[in-house]
């Protein structure tokens, strides 16, 4: 899956990747804010614990393949932000998924209490957190890709205008 082409290629720029398939109604949030700011990404589930070999050729790959970015979302014991932060230098932004057993905490604690030396970005539990994820990519991207800074501006200014247009909660 790929948002419209920013770079001189297409290719993809962000890599949105979950441990399973059940990760997508959360991950969907970040393929969205994507989508709507024009960045070119791929969509993949890659499983720490089901894939491992498949994790490290992701990681292991993602630079060469041009990601600048990568969104990983996980639920549970979710190792996958930090086992791709681990194999790549580029940027790995963790979303915690909201687990049905723990609300998400397991998920958070798993991705941000990262030991010093191989950083992952945390980001709020659920869809939130899989939606700033996405535009924290975004302006990761803005200097390189003025119309993605552009795209980022927009976005802003709509949403300060939707609550300053709309500001009485009785109407
Ligand atoms: C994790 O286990 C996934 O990221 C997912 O959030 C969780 C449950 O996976 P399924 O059992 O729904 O495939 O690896």
């Amino acid at each position: 899956m790929a948002g419209t082409n920013a770079g001189a290629t297409g290719q993809p720029l962000v890599g949105i990747v979950m441990g399973s398939r059940s990760d997508w109604e959360t991950m969907q949030h970040a393929a969205a804010k994507l989508e709507a700011l024009g960045v070119p990404h791929e969509v993949r589930v890659v499983s720490a614990h089901r894939t491992p070999d498949v994790l490290f050729e992701y990681a292991a790959t993602a630079r060469d393949r041009g990601l600048r970015a990568i969104v990983a979302g996980a639920g549970g014991a979710a190792h996958l932000p930090g086992m791709l932060a681990a194999k790549t230098a580029v940027p790995v932004l963790g979303v915690p998924v909201q687990s049905k057993a723990l609300n998400g905490m397991d998920s958070l604690l798993s991705i941000v209490q990262m030991p010093a030396g191989i950083p992952v970005a945390t980001f709020a539990i659920g869809n939130a957190g899989a939606a700033n994820a996405a535009l924290f990519a975004a302006a990761l991207l803005a200097h390189e890709f003025p119309q993605i800074g552009a795209a980022l501006d927009a976005f802003r200014a709509k949403q300060t205008q939707d609550v300053v247009g709309n500001d009485d909660p009785r109407s």
